[in-house]
């Protein structure tokens, strides 16, 4: 789809990597990205978040690239889209409203479409309420008698029970893989989770642990259904190995909560293996936007390690840290050439066999 991109630097020195992810997560959503507006901003405008005029010189641009949508690189109010799309007599979509496109065409499974689905609805019923909530306040005057009010109530108790209905399919669904988890833990086999910002190379991690083919890609949310399976990790036993949907900063607090139960495959896990981009210039943010959502979903306190992904890219060599009581807090190893692998393996090993003791260090690896 032809797509003209609005970009708003708000003088954020990350702005540029900021805009890098857009471009990705348009791509992601299969926009043909045909121009590129750029407006500096010290804050949003209410109307339009970027200016009037630079509005209007975006919809002259739209006009001579035959834009079919505009895509906007910041959350928008429901007045700001709508002031938008009057002017450009054309679909405007946040940031927002992308990644929940994204991730309805990436969802596989069953319960992942529901999830999905539940969030656009709860995206869409919020929108709805302050869409119409300006109107209510003239309520009477001309245009706004009967049908017009009859109609909110109409499409809010449409959504409500549509949402209902999703929910209760989710909770059957859920119930089921509540059912699965108990039986591994009742297995007594240590659970192992990766978690980490989209794009970190996380299934990549996996299949070179489990030497199993989930999908990975060069793509924003490549993944989004939890995977387990079993593998033996020599000198720890059995272990089960989950691979999650990843993180991004803003992520809509509709898709966290529909996720939940997805999420809480790294909530009920012994361990976590956080998963970073070494190679990112944005590494530090990212560690820092997935232990914000971890502790979102109440993983704040699950030992974690740091897994220091595509050192191959920026020529480090695989190696281990440990903290103060030697127990590893960070691995540097490369999933695409399953280097470094071996001082993952042996950092849980460290965990199977932690007496009580060291257990809390591996607790506190954050705050060093
Ligand atoms: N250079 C390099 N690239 C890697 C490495 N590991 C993964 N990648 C690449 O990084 C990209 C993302 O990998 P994935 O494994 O799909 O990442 P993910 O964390 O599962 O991503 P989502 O499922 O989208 O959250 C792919 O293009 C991989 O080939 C690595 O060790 N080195
Ligand atoms: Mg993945």
């Amino acid at each position: 789809m032809r797509s003209l991109i609005i970009s708003v630097d708000l003088g954020s020195p990350d702005y540029q990597a900021h805009a890098d992810e857009f471009v990705m997560l348009a791509r992601g959503a299969g926009a043909v990205i045909v121009a590129t507006v750029t407006a500096r901003r010290s804050r949003p405008d209410a109307a339009y978040f970027i200016g009037s005029g630079k509005a209007d010189e975006a919809v002259l641009l739209a006009q001579e690239h035959d834009a079919e949508v505009v895509l906007f690189d910041q959350p928008l109010s429901p007045a700001q889209q709508r002031n938008l799309e009057r002017k450009f007599s054309l679909r405007v979509v946040d940031r927002v409203a992308l990644i929940l496109d994204i991730f309805a065409l990436r969802a596989q499974s069953h319960e992942g479409k529901l999830q999905v689905e539940l969030a656009q609805l709860q995206h869409l019923a919020t929108r709805l309420t302050r869409m119409w909530s300006h109107l209510e306040r003239q309520r009477g005057g001309i245009g706004m008698r009967g049908p017009g009010e009859s109609q909110l109530e109409m499409d809010r108790r449409m959504i409500g029970g549509k949402v209902r209905v999703l929910r209760e399919r989710l909770e059957r669904v859920q119930r089921q893989r509540m059912t699965q988890r108990r039986s591994r833990a009742r297995g007594a086999t240590l659970s192992v989770s990766l978690v980490g910002y989209t794009n970190a190379g996380k299934s990549t991690l996996f299949n070179a642990m489990t030497r199993a083919d989930a999908y990975t890609a060069d793509q924003l949310f490549a993944t989004l259904d939890t995977t387990t399976r079993r593998v033996w990790v020599e000198g720890a036993g059995q272990i089960t190995l989950s691979d999650t949907v990843g993180f991004i900063r803003d992520l809509p607090h509709a898709l966290i909560a529909a996720f939940r139960a997805t999420l809480e495959e790294a909530i009920h896990a012994d361990l976590l293996l956080h998963v970073v981009d070494a190679a990112s210039p944005q590494r530090d943010e990212q560690i820092a936007e997935v232990d914000k959502v971890l502790a979102e979903i109440g993983a704040a306190d699950v030992p974690r390690v740091l897994v220091y992904n595509k050192i191959d890219a920026v020529g480090l060599e695989p190696r281990v840290e440990c903290d103060a009581h030697g127990t590893i807090c960070r691995v540097f190893l490369s999933a695409r050439q399953r280097s470094g692998l071996e001082g993952l393996r042996e950092a849980i090993r460290q965990f199977a066999n932690r007496s009580d003791d060291n257990a809390t260090p591996f607790q506190n690896l954050q705050s060093e």
